[in-house]
């Protein structure tokens, strides 16, 4: 008899900010510490995230190919691909074709189409960037914008009084471009300023899920990162998604409510080593409502 290791594989394509605790220092240790084997794809070294006013910045979009063509030289596969910050429009084309040469019909592309927050794009994006990224918001089987993200990619005004019906439609109309599971995160909720919300629907049900938590009025750079990584990593242990979004937005809670009691440099985001562990207890409870 022969023992074959059960360690699902994910190329992680995302930049490695060396302070902050976004985009690759969040995806790695929470994807490893669910179970999987991340095999990060970098598209810019920086040496700390783009929400600091400096930054030093190395684009990687050169040495993309290179990687790609010896991993396809390996004969490495992927359980699945998780997209997120981009160096560069032309890193994006790349990108498209990574997913067209490692796609197969098992595999869950996951793209976080990173642009900005709180109704601005961040500081290295631009219109064109926006426009690349709705060629790979459409490769997408899931795909999860703030609420930022998702008025930039249907090219329409910010605004933070959403309705139900207009979040839906919000939905309705990025599913149209491809993706088959839409999430939107960080929807305040009318009304209350201590709560925020995340509202997801697959086309392959049409239920909408919704689920709200307790809002703290800190901003942490990198959040965004890690919920999507826990949303990938419960998605590919079988959980349906209302789990999904309920396991992420109370990791997210556990991590803000973690920090928050400190008098900490917000910009170096949530103490994620503190709540890694949390990944691995079973849920206590569910909080998702139909809407
Ligand atoms: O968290 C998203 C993100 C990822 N990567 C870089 C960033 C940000 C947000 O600021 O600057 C480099």
């Amino acid at each position: 008899m022969r023992f074959q290791p059960n360690v699902r594989r994910i190329a992680a394509i995302h930049d490695l900010s060396g302070i902050g605790r976004t985009s690759l220092m969040a995806v790695i240790p929470i994807l490893s510490t669910m179970g999987f084997n991340v095999c990060p794809l970098p598209t810019a070294i920086l040496s700390n995230h783009s929400q600091y006013p400096d930054f030093s910045f190395l684009d990687l979009t050169e040495e993309m190919p290179r990687i790609i063509d010896q991993w396809e030289k390996l004969g490495v596969t992927f359980d699945a691909i998780y997209t997120g910050y981009m160096g560069s429009p032309r890193q994006i084309e790349i990108v498209c074709g990574f997913i067209e040469r490692f796609r197969t019909a098992d595999t869950l592309v996951v793209v976080d189409p990173v642009l900005g927050d709180n109704g601005h794009l961040y500081s290295k994006m631009t219109q064109e960037m926006v426009e690349e990224m709705r060629r790979l918001a459409c490769r997408a089987d899931v795909l999860t914008p703030n609420l930022t993200e998702a008025f930039a990619l249907l090219d329409r005004p910010y605004k933070t009084d959403c309705t139900t019906e207009e979040l839906k439609d919000l939905i309705a109309e990025l599913s149209e471009m491809g993706p088959d599971t839409v999430i939107i995160t960080g929807v305040p909720v009318p009304g209350q300023s201590g709560l925020t919300s995340v509202i997801a629907r697959s086309k392959s049900d049409l239920r909408t899920w919704k689920v709200t938590c307790p809002y703290l009025p800190a901003h942490y750079p990198g959040t965004g990162d890690s919920f999507t990584s826990v949303i990938t990593g419960s998605l590919l242990q079988g959980d349906s998604l209302p789990i999904a979004l309920d396991r992420a937005a109370q990791f997210i809670l556990q991590g803000i409510r973690s920090t928050f009691g400190y008098r900490m440099d917000n910009r170096d985001g949530i103490l994620l080593e503190r709540v890694l562990p949390n990944l691995n207890t079973p849920i206590q409870s569910a909080t998702y409502e139909l809407v």
